[in-house]
């Protein structure tokens, strides 16, 4: 405990008591919230093993006689009702605020990601805007779920966020519970079929760099596929990313659109049944580029 007070509120590997190096202003607060519940434990800990060394170092049994009694000592009573309910009390002020705070969504974001959790993959799909708000798809990063029984990261989608942006999550899950955890967040927030759960994340400047993300509930038989990669760019580096994926993303878009009217034509001319042998060649061609 002295060690923890002496360091105050630096964040090292032995300071942050396990949890992974923070990366958002949210998982900094977590930190603090943890150590502080550590602190506090210790405290309980220290008072109740001290206690114990007490009774047996000084209490030992050392004659026939009883010693003295202390049942209906009403301090005593009123004191182990009193001390639990203040350290309870304490906690659950501290848990209150932080959680206010990690669920407030009120910051406008800079990035918007609809987070979709399935059985056994993840997809991204960028918007303009919340869900809340009307927003649309500006592109998809799509997961394929690993063959059965592989775990592989490399293999997995990769979430891409800018440093220093407030990132605002919606998820969303077509089939089960899923869990959207990333560790260097501090935070995982379950994805529920038919629920609008959404939180916001405000990333630290200098935190570029590769962390990982996974499932955090047990979501069925190949719970442990459901893996993907984050990826933090500095904001320019992001902006040309995000730019290239949006062109992309047009660019298949009007080509989905171009090959619509020939499908339409092949139809046409198979339902007229004059050129037999023309409306055969048609038709392969329209499925090809529907393929
Ligand atoms: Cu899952």
């Amino acid at each position: 405990m002295l060690g923890l007070a002496a360091t105050g509120c630096a964040s090292n590997d032995l300071t942050r008591l396990g949890m992974p190096e923070p990366i958002t202003e949210q998982a900094e607060r977590v930190i603090s919230l943890w150590q502080g519940s550590w602190v506090a434990a210790f405290a309980v800990g220290i008072l109740v093993w001290g206690l114990f060394i007490w009774t047996i170092l000084f209490h030992r049994k050392r004659s026939e006689q009883l010693p003295p009694q202390v049942r209906y000592n009403m301090p005593i009573e009123a004191l182990y009702t009193v001390l639990p309910i203040v350290v309870i009390s304490v906690l659950f002020f501290f848990t209150a605020r932080d959680q206010a705070y990690l669920l407030d969504t009120e910051e406008p974001a800079d990035v918007h990601v609809e987070v979709v959790a399935f059985q056994w993959a993840w997809q991204f799909n960028y918007m303009d805007d919340t869900k809340e708000n009307g927003g649309e798809v500006l592109f998809s990063e799509v997961g394929i779920p690993n063959p059965d029984g592989t775990a592989n990261r490399d293999t997995q989608t990769t979430l891409t966020l800018p440093e220093g942006a407030v990132v605002h999550f919606d998820l969303h899950s077509p089939d089960v519970i899923h869990s959207f955890w990333i560790p260097a967040f501090g935070f995982k927030m379950d994805v529920v079929p038919g629920r609008d759960n959404a939180f916001q994340a405000n990333l630290n400047e200098g935190t570029a760099g590769d962390y990982v993300g996974r499932c955090a509930e047990l979501c069925g038989v190949d719970h442990t596929r459901m893996l993907f990669n984050v990826e933090v760019l500095p904001q320019d580096e992001y902006d040309a990313w995000a730019a290239e994926q949006e062109a992309d993303a047009e660019e298949a878009a009007a080509a989905a659109e171009d090959t619509g009217p020939d499908t339409d034509l092949a139809e046409g001319t198979g339902a007229d049944g004059t050129d037999a042998e023309g409306t055969g060649a048609e038709a392969t061609e329209s499925e090809e580029n529907d393929e």
